[in-house]
Formats: C-alpha cells, sequence, structure tokens
C-alpha cells in the first residue's frame, strides 16, 4: 500500500505523540493532529475529547489512516478508562467507518497481556496468539481495543494493525525495559510498517527493538516490512549496576507488565 498522504494522529500531545510528530514526516505523512490538549507549537491541532463525535467525524474527514494514540496510558479508575479507552476507541472507530478510512493503526499495550509470565533462559518466546491477561483495567482497555478492531474488521472491512507496544521512550529506565524497549527510530519504522503493509485485515504484533533480551515473538511485525535497527543491549551494564538483575521472586520482574502486575502506575489526572 502507498504511504498514505494524510494521516490522523490522536494523543498528539503526549510522549509518544511528541516523538512521532518529529519522526513521521520524513516518511512522507501530513499530519493531523488531535488530543484534548493544545498541543504545543501547532495552533491548526485539534483540541479536543475522544467523546465528542461531531469533532472525531471532523477529525477524520478526509484523512487516509489514522494512528490512534489517544487516551489514558496508565492505570485508572474503570470509569475514566471506560470513557477514555472504551468508549473514546469506539467513537473513533464508528466516525472512521462513517468515513470510510480505510485502516487504523491502534497503541495497544503489553498490558493487554501483562500477567503473561515472561520467558526464562531457553523457553520459547511468548507469540502474539497468547490469550489476553489484562493486568490492570488500563490493559483491559487495550484488549477491548484489539477485540473492537477484529470486529470492525470482520464486518466492516476496516483494517487495524494493533501494536502491542512494549515500552517506547528515548531511553530504557529499568531492567525489565531491556526486554520490551522500543527506540522511537524503530517505533516510526514499525507505525511506518503497518500503515503501509499490504491486506492487513486485524493483524496484533509486539511493538519493541531488536533487543538481545527480548520476551516475545517479533515474526509478526516483521511480516508487515518493519526492519527493527536498535537494541537495548547497549543500556544493560549502566541499568544492571543501578538496579541490578531481574529478581525471580519480584512478580514485577516475572511478567510481561512489569509492576502493573502488582504496584501499577496511576493516570495522575
Ligand atoms: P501519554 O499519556 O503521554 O499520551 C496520551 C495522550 O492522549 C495525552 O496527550 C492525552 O492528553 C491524550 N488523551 C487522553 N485521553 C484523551 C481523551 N479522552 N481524548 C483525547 N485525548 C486524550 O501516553 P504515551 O506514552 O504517549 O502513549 C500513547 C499511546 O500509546 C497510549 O494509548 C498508550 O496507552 C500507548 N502505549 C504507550 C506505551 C509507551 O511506552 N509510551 C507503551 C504501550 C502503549
Ligand atoms: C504502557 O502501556 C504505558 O502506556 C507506558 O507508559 C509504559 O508504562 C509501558 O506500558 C511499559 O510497560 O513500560
Amino acid at each position: 500500500m502507498p504511504t498514505p498522504r494524510t494521516l490522523l494522529l490522536t494523543g498528539a500531545a503526549g510522549g509518544l505523540g511528541t516523538l512521532m510528530r518529529s519522526l513521521l514526516p520524513a516518511y512522507g505523512y501530513e499530519l493531523r493532529l488531535f488530543d484534548v490538549r493544545p498541543v504545543e507549537g501547532e495552533p491548526d491541532a485539534i483540541t479536543a475529547d475522544l467523546s465528542d463525535k461531531e469533532a472525531l467525524r471532523e477529525a477524520v474527514r478526509g484523512v487516509d489512516a489514522v494512528l490512534h494514540l489517544a487516551g489514558i496510558s496508565l492505570e485508572a479508575p474503570f470509569e475514566k478508562i471506560l470513557r477514555s479507552n472504551i468508549e473514546g476507541t469506539y467513537n473513533l472507530y464508528e466516525a472512521a467507518r462513517e468515513a470510510g478510512v480505510p485502516r487504523i493503526v491502534f497503541a495497544s499495550s503489553n498490558h493487554a497481556v501483562g500477567y503473561t509470565p515472561a520467558p526464562r533462559a531457553g523457553d520459547p518466546l511468548i507469540p502474539v496468539d497468547t490469550p489476553h491477561r489484562p493486568d490492570t483495567f488500563y490493559g483491559l482497555s487495550k484488549s477491548f481495543g484489539e477485540d473492537l478492531a477484529q470486529l470492525y474488521w470482520d464486518r466492516h472491512g476496516l483494517e487495524t494493525v494493533s501494536v502491542r507496544i512494549g515500552s517506547c521512550f528515548a531511553e530504557p529506565t529499568d531492567v525489565r525495559m531491556l526486554s520490551v524497549w522500543m527506540s522511537p527510530a524503530d517505533g516510526a519504522r514499525l507505525f511506518h510498517a503497518a500503515l503501509t503493509a499490504e491486506e492487513v485485515g486485524h493483524t496484533v504484533v509486539y511493538g519493541s527493538s531488536a533487543n538481545t533480551r527480548l520476551w516475545w515473538d517479533l515474526t509478526g511485525a516483521r511480516a508487515l516490512g518493519y526492519e527493527p535497527q536498535d537494541d537495548s543491549e547497549q543500556y544493560a551494564d549502566k541499568l544492571i549496576a543501578e538496579h541490578g538483575e531481574l529478581d525471580p521472586e519480584n512478580p514485577a520482574h516475572t511478567h510481561l507488565g512489569g509492576r502493573f502486575v502488582n504496584d501499577p502506575p496511576i493516570w495522575p489526572y
């Protein structure tokens, strides 16, 4: 599929949205920005909530694809998750369906499968078809988003790539991230592959760099044309010196979801 020209980027004011605003234009995208918060330095960005159906209808008009990053990105009370992540994602899919947008790339998360035990040395990598095991209401909303995407493909022919992102930040900051980190540059590579691959239907992939200590299988992401260039291993000595090796007695070290399984970080707003 050729590069979609106009891409709606929801969650444009957030951490990942900010990284992608700087990286994706080089791939040929013209970005239309959407967030409930103003996007600094972007007066044309649409400032609206995902509950605003009219704003979403306007936002998707004429776009070639959507990269859906908006939502609560940590744990929160169920009612808040329901509104932003569950109803909000439904509202976006409805607007996209009505407008005939052919493809959405959905920022799913490792927390949809967060209670899955991390593989130990010699175990196979975690496959993409491992059952959903959400570790939080947040993770549950990502499981919902993946199922919603499947429904909209089966019923309406709207394609989605659901990317179960690991940790996409400038650098890994703890030892678990040595396994799940996705460099921002690899993030842009993967989103671009997901936006341009032929005939994806609904495809679920993991999103991370080619980490030496990888926990999950990137075959599906590579099949989209993704060729990761980075490896967290360059940070290993420093992080292990600071934090020690992963502790097999600590549930936050032995499950994909890390501390979300026993002490989840809480959405501050
Ligand atoms: P973030 O919290 O920095 O950004 C999320 C953005 O969504 C914020 O700018 C916020 O204002 C906006 N937003 C929240 N609720 C909204 C609503 N109801 N209507 C409109 N906008 C709303 O999160 P980050 O790190 O940028 O993550 C982006 C997406 O990727 C999120 O969906 C997150 O769940 C997902 N993700 C991120 C990972 C990471 O490592 N950064 C890992 C796994 C998934
Ligand atoms: C996520 O889903 C969060 O949005 C992000 O802030 C990180 O906590 C990441 O997962 C992670 O698992 O490190």
